[in-house]
This record gives C-alpha cells, structure tokens and sequence, in this order.
C-alpha cells in the first residue's frame, strides 16, 4: 500500500478493519505518520542498529490516539449512537472530542482533577466535550465510566472498546511497510496498555499474512506508576508523565501475553530518565515529543546501559513517541531556563545571541 496522506486509516487498512460499507468514516485524516531515522542519537549511543522514531505526536489531535478514535466513533455511528464517553489521562479525551465533532455526536470525558496537561485540557475544552474533573485518579475515573455505560446509552471509547485496538494496530502497518519488514524491536511506553495490546495485534497479523518475524515488544513504564512491572496494583500512582500516571492498567493480561510471546520485557524508568530522554529527542533530533513518550528512548538507553542490548547488534529498533511536546507546555516552561531580556538594541541582541 502507497502512503496516501488524504486517506486516513479506515480508507487506507479497510481490508484489515472490521468495516463494512455501511460503516460511516468519520476521520480527521489521521495516520501516515512520519518514521524518521534518528542518526544523531544513532551516533551519540555508539551503536550498530538503525533508530527510528515513529512520531505519533504528528496525527490529527497530536497523540496516537487518533488512530483507534477513528475506528471507535465510526462503528459507534453505525450503531446509532448519539453520544461517547471516556474517562482519560488526556489525550483520549482531546480525541474523542474531536471525532465526536467531526460525527456530529456528543462526548462526555471524565478526567483527574489536577493531573491533565493544560494542551489536553484545552483540546476537550474547545472542541465542546463536557468535561468533569473528578477528585481521584485515572483508575478511579475508568471505573466510574465502566459502571455508566452498563445503565446509560452511551458509547465507551476507551481502549477496552475493541474497535480502538484494530485502529491503533495500523501503526504496525505503516512501520511495517516503511521498513520492508517488522522491526526487531520495538520500545514504547506503557499506561493502560492498550497501544501495546494493538501493535502486537497488528504484528502477529503481519505475520500471519506476510511472513514477517515480530519485534521484540519493549514496554516501560513510569517508575511511580509501575503495576506491571510489580505485578500489583498501584494505589496512589505517581510520575511527571502524566499521560502514563495508571496504577491499574485495563489491558494488564494483554501486555503481559504481548511481552511474553514476543519475548520481550516491561519494565520501568524513573522521571529523571524520562526527562533525560525527552531533552535528549529535542535537543538532537528536532522531535519535540510529551515526556510519557520519551519513556521509549529512556527504555533503550536503560538496557544499553545495563547491558541487556548490544550495541554491535545490526537491524532495526523503532521508538513510538505516542504524543506531541505541545501537549504540556507546563514542563516545558518549568524544565527548560528562560530567555534573556535585553534592550531593542542591535548591539545588545547580538551580543547576547552570540551572532559572530
Ligand atoms: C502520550 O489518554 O491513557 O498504554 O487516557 O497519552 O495505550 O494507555 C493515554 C495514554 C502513552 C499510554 N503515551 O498508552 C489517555 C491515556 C501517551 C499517552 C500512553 C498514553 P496506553
């Protein structure tokens, strides 16, 4: 298939979606997102593999989420449904708003009070969900909206909906037909674990159909918000990564099953690691991702480090940066120092910008 950048993913994977002709196509054009080859961090690692970044940040609403949001409020249209609901960390609900829309229909979006970063906020806002913050966490809020959609009509669009994890699997897809091939690995970061349940999806289905071996699947999460990795619930999780802030995954069995068949790991970095990485995406490849999605560099760098990857090993790694850097500008402004303020005087601003 020929990227086709005014097809978005029900257009473009139908054969591998369950839609019909009947399924109306609500789409923003999401998908066809770029795969650029990161050869400056290639370098600064001292490593034979190629690097790639998958930037999600680049879809319709800034996150990957656009890729099963499309799918989810299709068949919710086809259904007949007048409304979706989500409970979120952020980015689901900045997508559903917008499908929603786009559809015609309504969205309700359950967030945690005080733990969303101000571009997702602002998304759900002005795209007219209704919004409420709830004074609880993430997993609490999931709950919340589980038990609303068993007594209202109202659609569920969170990852539990199965129509979200076909959308997401297309990822696989692009990666797959930009490479020739599946990756040997693939580092990802990891919250409710649904993105890592789809790209599995999509690469045993590349398998099956293409012959193509399947990445080593390499989830992180947040080292305060690590229910996998601890093989408990997390009752109070805690991480600048806001996005990924989940103490009870809903897609835990699925990422465990995605882990294990692929041999591949979860496991966890520290925000510090995290940071390190986002700066590090920023500073030298000219990708400006949110900090959950520096959790993939942050993962690869970890297992270079303890030694678990070699560095001499030649094939492909890819990293999803599953979300833009302008999604929390809050971080941004508070990690990164302030500009100097001079005088609207030449010599002043040349000086000060260091122009020889
Ligand atoms: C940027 O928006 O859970 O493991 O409610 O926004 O599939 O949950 C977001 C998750 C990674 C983790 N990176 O993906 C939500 C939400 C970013 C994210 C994840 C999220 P999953």
């Amino acid at each position: 298939m020929a990227r086709d950048f005014k097809k978005g993913v029900i257009e473009r994977f139908s054969c591998v979606l369950p839609v019909t002709d009947k399924t109306p196509v609500i789409t923003l054009q999401e998908g066809s997102t770029p795969l650029i080859e990161a050869s400056n961090i290639k370098k600064e690692l001292g490593v034979n593999f190629r690097i790639f970044l998958k930037y999600e940040g680049m879809n319709p609403t800034g996150s990957f989420k656009d890729r099963g949001m499309t799918v989810a409020v299709s068949k919710a249209v086809e259904k007949g449904a007048h409304a979706v609901i989500c409970a979120s960390t952020g980015n689901t609900s900045a997508s559903a708003a917008a499908y929603a829309v786009k559809a015609g229909i309504k969205c309700m979006v359950v967030i945690p009070e005080g733990s969303i970063a101000l571009g997702k906020l602002s998304q759900a806002l002005i795209h007219g969900a209704s919004v409420v913050a709830v004074k609880g966490n993430f997993d609490r809020c999931l709950e919340l909206v589980r038990e609303i959609c068993e007594s209202y009509k109202v659609e569920l669009v969170n990852s539990l909906n199965p129509f979200r994890i076909e959308g997401q699997k297309t990822a696989s897809y692009e990666i797959a037909e930009a490479l020739g091939r599946s990756p040997d690995y693939q580092f990802m970061p990891v919250g409710n674990a649904g993105n890592i349940t789809a790209y599995w999806k999509g690469y045993c289905e590349l398998k099956e159909s293409r012959g193509y071996a399947p990445p080593r699947m390499m989830g992180f999460q947040a080292a305060g918000s690590a229910p996998i990795v601890e093989g408990k619930k997390v009752e109070d999780p805690q991480t600048v990564a806001t996005a990924i802030k989940i103490g009870n995954p809903a897609s835990w069995q699925q990422a465990v099953e995605a882990r294990d068949s692929s041999g591949g790991v979860i496991d966890r970095v520290t925000d510090e690691e995290i940071i390190k990485s986002w700066r590090q995406l920023a500073a030298k490849e000219g990708v400006f991702v949110e900090p959950a999605s520096a959790a993939s560099l942050a993962g690869l760098r970890k297992y270079l480090e303890l030694g678990k990857m070699d560095p001499a090993f030649t094939g492909d790694v890819v990293l999803i940066l599953t979300g833009h850097g302008l999604k929390d500008p809050d971080i941004a402004v508070e990690t990164v120092s302030r500009p100097p303020v001079v005088e609207a005087d030449i010599e002043e601003v040349v000086r000060t910008a260091g122009i020889e």
